[in-house]
């Protein structure tokens, strides 16, 4: 049938009930006819009708052991029931360990009805999108190609095919057009089925084709619509309770209102006064340096004609550290006295520049923070008041909170606080769209079949 040293591949059946996965896995493991008709000799068990169907999941192998198939239930037949049947398919897969295509079955011409999409977006999430993006093809299993609908019109079957893959891309988001195969696969005559041996090769042929089995060993389960529908209840209820314990773990904890608004008041000027420090600081730094400022300028007009020698007294506030004056070429600088906070001296112009005018000047430089003593004196009171007035609120918010804090060590008040928080990580549990672990999932299984009966 297959060469033998051909790769071995995994497969993944995933759609709703009826719509012949059962068929098409059997079909793939073995074409013969005995087995496709014959109800003893089938691998998988073929449904009566769209609504008996076992819904259990199973996994074969071929008999020369090239292909292996897992078989899955549909979704949504029976809400309580879909959880357990869930839970299997992850274990099974997790036996499985890696795949290499997922199968969407779907019959020909049938638009996806909510049954279909709920099952097909749940096995999405089971398996992550990553793997149903990379490894996915749909077949229509029960195709007949000498239909008398389809004989002549290539057109048609085109757009079939281009339909089914706009309806899956859609419902998945997928960014590329999955691939569409047909086949019909319960052939009646010998003839019709040697006529579907080429598309079960090709369907092989793209499972073979991919190079990266998508692992299954960590897969979790995922929560069914009937399981979020109980959590979201067991949410609301939790939450009425977090919110109660928190009510008593308040009550428990209040301290006076006139204390309380002590407090509020006490912290509003210290955040004020804060600002204040800062802005006082920052003006502080600014004069507080030691960098050179202009101390004092003497300022000579000289006009056209006027004069030849012109003296200046510059006096300085601080001590002059430096002296600068106007280099102007139609006249000499020179001093005739210099003392620590004073220069004398005088331009002299030579006559042949009498028609020059302008102005001469005289600066004197010294030490900005010696300038500016005074203002950063001021300054420095300023602070000293605000850091005074910091201390004071900062010693009576201590005293306040050592005076109600004994509040805060209850012990019931630890035990509430306990309670919250084990309510908080049980609503953190319950909004997890997975479950944690297979023995959770179990565990509410069997909640749910127990609360039906
Ligand atoms: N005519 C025809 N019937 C099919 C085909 N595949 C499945 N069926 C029928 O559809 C029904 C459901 O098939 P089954 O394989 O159990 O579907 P599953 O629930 O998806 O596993 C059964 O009655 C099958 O005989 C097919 O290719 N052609
Ligand atoms: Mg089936």
């Amino acid at each position: 049938m297959d060469s033998p040293s051909a790769k071995k591949v995994n497969l993944i059946l995933v759609g709703s009930t009826g719509q012949g996965k059962s068929t098409l896995g059997n079909f793939l493991l073995k074409p013969d006819m005995d087995h496709l008709w014959e109800e003893k000799d089938r691998t998988f068990q073929v449904g009566e009708d769209r609504f008996s169907c076992t819904q259990q999941c199973a996994v074969s192998t071929s008999a020369d052991g090239s292909v292996t198939i897992m078989d899955t239930p549909g979704l949504n037949e029976s809400h309580e029931k879909d959880l357990g049947y869930m839970i299997n398919v992850v274990k099974t897969a997790h036996v499985l360990g890696s795949v290499h295509a997922v199968i969407l079955v779907m019959k020909t011409e049938s638009r996806m009805d909510q049954t279909y999409k709920d099952t097909v977006l749940y096995y999405q999430k089971l398996f992550g999108a990553d793997t149903f993006a990379a490894n996915l093809v749909i077949v229509h299993p029960d195709f007949k190609k000498s239909s008398k609908k389809y004989k002549g019109h290539p057109d048609k079957i085109q757009r079939i095919l281009q339909q089914s893959s706009e309806d899956v891309q859609n419902l998945l988001g997928l960014k590329d057009a999955p691939p569409v195969r047909c086949l019909n696969s319960l052939p009646e005559t010998d003839q019709e089925l040697k006529e579907q041996l080429t598309e079960r090769q090709q369907i092989l042929q793209f499972a073979r084709a991919n190079l990266a089995a998508a692992p299954l060993a960590g897969l979790r389960v995922p929560k069914t619509e009937a399981v979020k529908a109980k959590h979201s209840k067991e949410i609301a209820r939790k939450e009425a309770t977090q919110a109660q314990l928190t009510d008593q773990k308040a009550q428990r904890m209040k301290i006076p209102d006139s204390a309380r608004e002590r407090l509020d008041s006490i912290n509003h000027e210290i955040k004020e006064q804060k600002s204040e420090m800062e802005r006082l600081n920052k003006h502080l730094a600014a004069y507080d340096t030691d960098e050179l400022v202009e101390v004092a300028c003497v300022p000579k007009v000289v006009r056209a004609g006027m004069g030849k020698v012109f003296e200046f007294h510059l006096r300085s506030p601080v001590t002059i550290r430096d002296v600068t004056y106007s280099t102007w070429d139609t006249a000499s600088y020179s001093e005739t006295f210099r003392s620590d906070r004073e220069v004398h001296g005088s331009f002299e112009r030579g006559l042949g520049r009498l028609f020059h005018s302008g102005t001469l000047w005289v600066k004197a430089w010294g030490i900005k923070r010696e300038y500016f003593a005074e203002i950063i004196a001021t300054l420095k009171g300023s602070l000293n008041e605000v850091k005074q007035h910091l201390r004071r609120a900062y010693d009576e918010k201590m005293s306040l909170e050592k005076e109600y804090a004994n509040g805060l060590d209850l012990p019931d008040v630890k035990c509430l606080e306990q309670q919250i928080a084990e309510v908080e990580s049980e609503i953190k549990r319950l909004s997890e769209p997975f479950f944690a672990s297979i023995e959770e999932a179990e565990r509410e299984a069997q909640e749910m079949l127990q609360s039906k009966l």
